[in-house]
């Protein structure tokens, strides 16, 4: 059985010409960012991506198909539906087999773009090990899936809602490489600087995609975790953060949420004790992430394969 994979007409064209793909989620658009703006700024990433060189393909199950590049009403669909599927590497094949519309967290959009050839993806922040995991045992499947499949992902650091410090620990032991981008601390997600150390630094993009590729070369499973800062005037300080996100956390915790839930549940809560400013902020970073993943995407085109 082939993987069932449905290109755009623009991503098709993308592949055939050999032209810079970046692969773009959609859990985002769906559970991370609140409906109508979601799809305002779903289409903002992909316009992104096209100023900077390369063509988006948005990820999402539709149909009992992988789509590898959504149309402009496929986008608008799923913005749109309420109660979608988020789906990781664990639910991705059960959904494409019910039909049902599911959309990709950071691990199933890399499974995705790994099924399609495609090296890079833009994404916010990627999942990790929650606070309390010592307890609650939950860890995003994000990790996994870097510590496997070979894309490079570029996001703003981890949410900033997680536990850090014990994020960077598994990330070590799953020997994924965390590359700080032209910084040596490791960033927050809506803030620049977590204080912790980024375990590596590149300042050009030449080097990320040539580091990419022998990782392939080594025989070196998995993939790469380019983190990208907050533009400096979009950020919001962590002091500022903290208690709110202390606070959200709290609430989480008193009403039982759990699993899948916890990410947006955290997400949607800090939007409202932030007055919308975690929304910009967010958007903010999306932006900046599309573009730096378009330039190592257009160093990756102009590396032999
Ligand atoms: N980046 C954002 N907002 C998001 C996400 C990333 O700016 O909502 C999504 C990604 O799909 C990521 C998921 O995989 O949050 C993490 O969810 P969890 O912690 O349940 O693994």
């Amino acid at each position: 059985m082939t993987p069932p994979l449905s290109w755009s007409p623009e991503a098709a064209a993308a592949r055939d010409a050999g032209r810079p793909l970046v692969a773009l989620e959609s859990t985002i658009i769906t559970h991370g960012l609140p409906h109508p703006r979601n799809l305002e700024v779903a289409r903002a990433i992909e316009a992104t991506v096209r100023e900077a060189g390369a063509v988006p393909a948005t990820m999402a199950v539709m149909e009992g198909a992988i789509r590898v590049g959504l149309t402009s009403d496929d986008l608008e669909r799923l913005a749109a539906t309420p109660e979608v599927a988020k789906l990781s590497r664990a639910d991705l094949a059960a959904t494409l087999a019910s039909g049902r519309a599911g959309a990709t967290t950071v691990a199933a959009t890399m499974i995705c773009a790994r099924l399609a050839g495609i090296e890079v993806f833009a994404t916010g922040g990627i999942g990790g090990v929650h606070r309390g995991a010592e307890t609650s045992w939950d860890v995003s499947a994000d990790l996994q899936e870097l510590a496997r499949t070979p894309v490079t992902v570029v996001a703003a650091g981890a949410k900033a809602i997680l536990d850090l410090p014990r994020t960077l620990e598994v990330l070590e032991t799953l020997g994924v490489p965390v590359i700080g981008w032209r910084t040596d601390d490791f960033p927050a997600f809506w803030s620049r600087a977590s204080g912790l150390p980024a375990p590596l630094r590149m300042d050009d993009a030449a080097t990320v995609a040539r580091a990419h590729r022998l990782r392939g070369a080594l025989g070196i499973e998995g993939g790469q975790l380019l983190a990208n800062p907050i533009p400096p005037e979009a950020e919001i300080p962590a002091a500022t953060l903290a208690p709110l996100i202390a606070r959200a956390i709290e609430e989480a915790e008193a009403r039982g949420v759990a699993a899948k839930s916890v990410t947006p549940f955290l997400l949607g809560r800090i939007l409202e004790l932030t007055e919308g400013a975690s929304l910009e902020a967010n958007v903010a970073l999306v932006l900046n992430n599309a573009r730096l993943a378009a330039e190592v995407a257009g160093e990756l085109a102009a590396l032999p394969r």
